[in-house]
């Protein structure tokens, strides 16, 4: 036990461990590291973390809280900084990036991953991840080590900086769910059709407030990295996180990564009770395939055969690992891709590329026509490669959301390995079971693992006792994060913008390379607010000194990123209507004092851009009180209902003005500091 104190959220002692009959592994997971609450789903709990995650584009806010919150030394058992997302450093911002989170790891003691080391995710996997741990991520693929076991959730980064200071994070008690695996995939259908197959069912929402528990005789045909596909993309579901028991493929990939001290035998109890029951029979899969521009628009890929394509891309968290670029080499051994069609991989992982290069398959590819990128997210989030106007790109990604790629009005498909190179050397999309049909000789690759996982360097992964600097370095272009006053009596404002379903982070703050260098920025990071939406907006809320924004089912899905309520925040938003919200950007709402209102549908079609809205209550008494239904009056004309969901925690941090004025406040209280042991 790190702390015994009740500040603010900050750990106190665990629950004595109860053993209760018929539990999920998730429900196991949560025990043990439950500080507070019950596991009853839909109830807030607290739970105790054991290793965060944070990477480049969300990092530098997190250690800049981290500061501003007076901590002064990682309390987890492990505390991981990883540069992954813009390590071309097109400007000389991102560098200023890359080496205020190489001194803030040395100085505060997290380990350091230095850009071009690989994806969070994947370095993270094969370096740390261990089962019935439980870990926080300031990016929303966190939950990808659930395939060892691991109970990996993603978070705003302000929620990570008290994690790492050696608070309690707090979650609504998700669901759990049984996926049930049966069978085994056939020949060309892998990993990453079963989690289409998933969305195809479920859509981008069927996740939210779950967490997927893979049980069932087909689990064991799977292996660690196919399992980690499944559930790095599980975050496209918007499920809070999914997870896999461990048994012999688990060991044997530990054992192959040199790390088989970490595991431990852990899965559900056999009575253990689910809230729901999904039955997927791998044997019935095949190749499918994302349609743009969302990762639910699912069909096979036999459906949209013929579909010319001018860009091939295997990579990303999801498909970038070893495993997923050998089956690809395998497929272009002696062949040529078309010459039409680009092809680029970007390995998940460094390690990766040198294995993959010590093997000679490099140079097999090379030779078949494709380009090597460093390791990094990059082309993921329209950081080099992107699309040419109105073409077609395959990638092995995890979001194909309208723009992402780079260019407006891009046609994103997302697909395995296996499908994308398939079309890398047709030069248009087929099912690769067509393919080999057609060539005679082409033989579905399979999955295949190292016997031995070379290990990171000691200067690309930095241990903390080994670390290069002790204090914090900030370049010119790294502010301070913006503090917002108490919540205020009167709230509302003009409609600023009213938004459909399903709105995304990236359309919020979008996280291409001319607006990605600005994350350290605020106030010129604010500028982009919602410029994918309307590229007024910002200057139209300085201007109207705050206001409203309205929107669909769903709004905030897709990223971790806490700048999209930040950003809002700072242009004065003060609440937000929507039908229903994202998981994880509701906790950044709530994190930066803007209200979220949930409104029905005959309110939202009802509310029009420009109308003036006004919470009648008292908002600040309101909030504070525990009231749930606040009267919306809009145009002084007519009234309705907006309801705020909301826990006694979390309306204290909505009246603060935010969580870290909230933390801030207790801490002037005399509560005691976070490191305090
Ligand atoms: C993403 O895939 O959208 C990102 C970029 O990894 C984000 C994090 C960020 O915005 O920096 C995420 O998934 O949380
Ligand atoms: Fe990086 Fe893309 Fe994975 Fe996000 S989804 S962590 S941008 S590879």
């Amino acid at each position: 036990m790190k702390n015994t104190t009740e500040y603010a959220g900050f750990i106190p002692p665990r629950h004595p461990l109860t053993h209760v009959m018929g539990q999920t592994l998730t429900e196991k997971i949560l025990d043990d590291h439950l500080v507070e609450g019950e596991l009853t789903p839909g109830e807030e709990i607290g739970i105790e973390i054991d290793q965060v995650l944070t990477q480049d584009t969300t990092g530098t806010l997190v250690w800049l809280q981290f500061e501003a919150l007076g901590l002064e030394e990682v309390q987890t058992e492990l505390a991981a900084q990883y540069c992954d997302h813009q390590t071309y450093q097109f400007d000389f911002k991102n560098t200023d990036d890359h080496r205020f989170l190489r001194s803030a790891a040395g100085t505060f003691g997290a380990h350091f991953s230095r850009p071009g080391n690989g994806i969070c995710h994947n370095v993270h996997k094969e370096n740390f991840a261990a089962p019935g741990k439980t870990m926080l991520g300031s990016d929303s693929h966190t939950p990808t080590p659930g395939g060892l076991g691991e109970l990996a959730i993603g978070s705003g980064g302000l929620d990570v900086a008290v994690a790492m200071g050696g608070g309690a994070y707090y979650i609504e008690m998700p669901e759990v769910v049984n996926v049930r695996l049966e069978g085994e995939l056939p020949e060309w259908a892998t990993a990453k059709d079963v989690i289409l197959e998933l969305l195809r069912r479920l859509s981008v929402k069927g996740g939210v407030g779950k967490v997927l528990e893979y049980t069932g005789p087909g689990v064991e045909t799977l292996t660690v990295p196919e399992r980690t596909t499944i559930t790095n993309m599980g975050t496209e579901l918007g499920a809070t996180s999914s997870i896999f028991p461990t048994d012999d493929q688990t060991k044997d990939y530990l054992e192959r990564l040199g790390r088989e001290d970490v595991f431990e035998d852990i899965g559900p109890d056999e009575d253990a009770e689910y809230a729901d029951e999904i039955v997927v029979d791998l044997s019935d899969l095949e190749p499918l395939i994302a349609e743009p521009s969302m990762p639910d628009n699912v069909v096979p890929v036999s459906e949209v055969e013929g579909v010319d394509v001018e860009q091939v891309m295997i990579g990303s968290c999801t498909n970038g690992a070893y495993e997923d670029i050998l089956p690809a080499a395998k497929m272009l051994e002696g062949r040529n891709i078309d010459k039409k069609t680009e092809m680029i991989v970007a390995p998940g992982s460094k390690q990766a590329s040198e294995m993959l290069a010590r093997e000679g398959w490099t140079a097999e590819m090379m030779a078949a026509g494709v380009n090597f990128s460093e390791a990094t997210c990059g082309a993921c989030i329209g950081i080099g490669h992107v699309p040419a106007s109105d073409s077609v790109s395959l990638r092995t990604f995890n979001r194909n959301f309208e723009g992402r790629s780079g260019i407006e009005d891009d046609n994103v498909y997302l697909c395995s390995p296996e499908v994308a190179t398939a079309a890398a050397i047709k030069g248009e999309i087929v099912d690769p079971r067509d393919l080999a049909d057609e060539l005679g000789d082409l033989e579905a690759p399979g999955l295949e693992m190292p016997d031995q996982y070379i290990g990171n360097s000691e200067s690309d992964l930095i241990a903390p006792d080994n670390a290069v600097d002790d204090e914090l370095i900030k370049g010119p272009n790294i502010g301070d994060v913006p503090l917002k006053d108490p919540l205020e009596t009167e709230v509302g404002g003009e409609a600023l913008l009213k938004m459909e379903d399903n709105i995304t982070t990236d359309h919020i703050i979008p996280a291409t390379q001319d607006i990605l260098m600005y994350r350290s920025n605020v106030p010129k990071l604010s500028e982009f607010t919602l410029s994918r939406v309307d590229d007024t907006f910002a200057e139209r809320a300085l201007e109207a000194d705050g206001g409203v924004l309205v929107a669909g089912e769903n709004y905030g899905q897709g990223s971790s990123r806490e700048h999209a309520a930040l950003c809002p925040m700072y242009l004065g938003i003060e609440t937000v209507l929507a039908q229903s919200f994202a998981r994880i950007h509701k906790a950044n709402l709530f994190n930066f004092g803007i209200v979220p209102l949930t409104i029905d549908e005959e309110t939202y079609e009802k509310i029009e851009e420009g109308d003036d809205i006004e919470v009648v209550d008292d908002a600040a008494e309101a909030v504070k009180s525990g009231q749930t239904e606040f009267t919306i009056r809009v145009n002084d004309d007519w009234e309705a209902t907006g309801q705020l969901d909301a826990s006694e925690r979390e309306r204290e941090i909505l009246a603060a003005g935010g969580k870290l004025s909230h933390t801030k406040q207790q801490h002037d209280d005399g509560g005691a500091a976070p490191a305090d042991d």
